[in-house]
């Protein structure tokens, strides 16, 4: 088997008992090495007065781990500056927050060149190197330059901008011809695909060949989609850990015969956790009955705080918190468990079985894996009910769940009701098909399936090299 070169801004292995690491992307990645002989590439987080380009490998939990150091100038322009300030807002439909400066896209350019001079060395000939995220676009150019003649994939981790959106960002043109130095770009969804295309075609001038595969920039690469899933017999097998019981029966025994609405999210503008909150206080508003028999807990762990807009939400969702709890609560009820801290895995796993809501309604998201770890942690004999914006992409493959409007809080209040007061044969008739994909569109379905596209696309390009 060839080996696996896998290439990220980050590089965090996570292990079962670990809180610190919150982030989808993290958790797909080391799954995907620990089957596949091979590297993992990235920042180690920390910064150096000045770069150096050295490489400090070693092994974490299975998977051989290269790190380097970046300055404090690219943590600033390519970190929290072009990923964070302008491709991140701007691909999750948040122009009004995207910040552009052009030392942003000056720190990207140099720090990819940067990430391909040092992993360089690292690539053999026969390596499929797999690279991800919004933050290493122009990677695989770089390593072309570089003489990387390899399968080189892209995935996309995060939404595909409609055209329109991707049109106010200065050099576009650039970004996307970008993609087209690898053989395969993969994104979760149909929706992030289809606006990828309809860029290309009109935006870019490109076309769709016969075979499927996009040509545009004088060069033909293949672009499909690859829903992530979760690890879910390993994330069924964590309800069982004496810590996972624990972090249940800790939440049970708090619950006083009331039902609880549980959400996880990084703290972050794209998962909706403002309307949530409306949402929720509409429900205690206009349904009585529920006020004293639910409370909602919200675990929201802090992310990017550096980044101001960040900032601005915390301050939001502290003020919101305080007006929702001082409304409603009484001597021995409080409505709203509002957490700024991680948890580790087995006990979030446990606090999503106590739950008989899972409430997950981001406003834009690339997949979203906590709405798949909520289905994977519940009983199949007496399940709870999911409520999922139609925004996730989770969304599309999530059919049974609640699907919901984030931006009324009317509709979301009304889902929340329904799910309250649903019955078990329909809780049941929903969950079926739902732990069904989540168990069989898992992350080694993920991995596999892009592994193989990735070799298919190279072998046609050399073909067509050879022709
Ligand atoms: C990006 C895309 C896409 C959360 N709090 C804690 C914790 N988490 C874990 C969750 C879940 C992960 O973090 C979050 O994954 P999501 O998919 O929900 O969201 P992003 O971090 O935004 O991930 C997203 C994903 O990449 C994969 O492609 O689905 O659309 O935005 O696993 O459980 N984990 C621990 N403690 C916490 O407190 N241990």
């Amino acid at each position: 088997m060839n080996r696996l070169i896998v290439i990220s801004n980050r590089v965090t292995v996570p292990k079962a008992r670990d809180k610190a690491q919150a982030g989808g992307l993290a958790m797909a990645l080391a799954a995907a090495l620990r089957e596949y002989r091979g590297v993992w590439f990235g920042w180690s987080g920390k910064s150096v007065p000045q770069f150096t380009g050295q490489i400090s490998m070693h092994q974490s939990n299975g998977v051989t781990v290269a790190l380097t150091d970046l300055e404090e100038a690219d943590v600033q322009e390519y970190y929290n500056g072009y990923a964070n300030k302008t491709l991140w807002p701007l691909f999750h439909y948040r122009n009004d927050l995207t910040a552009y400066d052009r030392s942003f896209n000056l720190g990207y350019q140099r720090v990819n060149a940067r990430f391909a001079d040092t992993v360089r060395p690292l690539i053999d000939p026969d390596d499929f190197v797999w690279v991800h995220d919004y933050h290493l676009i122009p990677l695989g150019r770089e390593l072309r330059q570089r003489g990387v003649k390899g399968p080189l994939g892209f995935f996309l981790h995060i939404p595909w901008p409609a055209r329109q959106l991707l049109v106010t960002l200065p050099r576009d043109r650039a970004l996307v011809e970008a993609l087209f130095s690898y053989d395969l770009v993969g994104f979760h969804t149909e929706e992030w695909l289809d606006a990828f295309v309809a860029y290309v075609l009109r935006e870019a001038g490109g076309t769709v060949l016969p075979d499927g595969r996009l040509s545009c920039f004088g060069r033909t690469i293949r672009a499909a989609v690859f829903p992530i899933g979760i690890d879910a017999s390993n994330f069924v097998d964590m309800l069982q850990t004496p810590d996972s019981i624990r972090a249940r029966e800790r939440v049970e025994r708090s619950l006083n015969g009331r039902r609880m609405i549980i959400g996880v999210d990084r703290l972050d503008y794209s998962k909706g956790l403002e309307e949530r909150f409306v949402a929720y206080e509409h429900l205690l508003a206009t349904r009585v009955r529920h006020r004293r028999d639910v409370f909602m807990l919200q675990i929201a762990t802090p992310s990017r705080g550096d980044v101001g807009p960040y900032q601005n939400l915390r301050a939001k969702l502290d003020a919101l918190a305080g007006r929702i709890n001082g409304g409603y609560a009484d001597v021995d009820w409080v409505p709203l468990r509002y957490v700024n801290r991680a948890y580790r895995r087995d006990e979030l796993a446990g606090m999503f079985r106590a739950a008989q809501v899972g409430f997950i309604t981001p406003l834009r998201d690339g997949m979203n894996l906590v709405a798949k770890e909520y289905i994977a942690a519940q009983d199949p004999e007496d399940p709870g009910v999911l409520v999922l914006s139609r925004f996730a992409g989770a969304a599309l493959q999530m059919k049974e769940a609640l699907i919901v409007n984030p931006f009324s809080r009317e509709e979301m209040a009304d889902a929340l009701d329904r799910a309250l007061t649903m019955d078990l044969a329909e809780r049941k008739r929903r969950f079926e098909p739902l732990m069904h994909s989540v168990m069989t569109e898992d992350v080694a379905a993920w991995r596999d399936n892009f592994v193989n596209a990735l070799r298919e696309a190279a072998e046609v390009r050399v073909q067509s090299e050879v022709a």
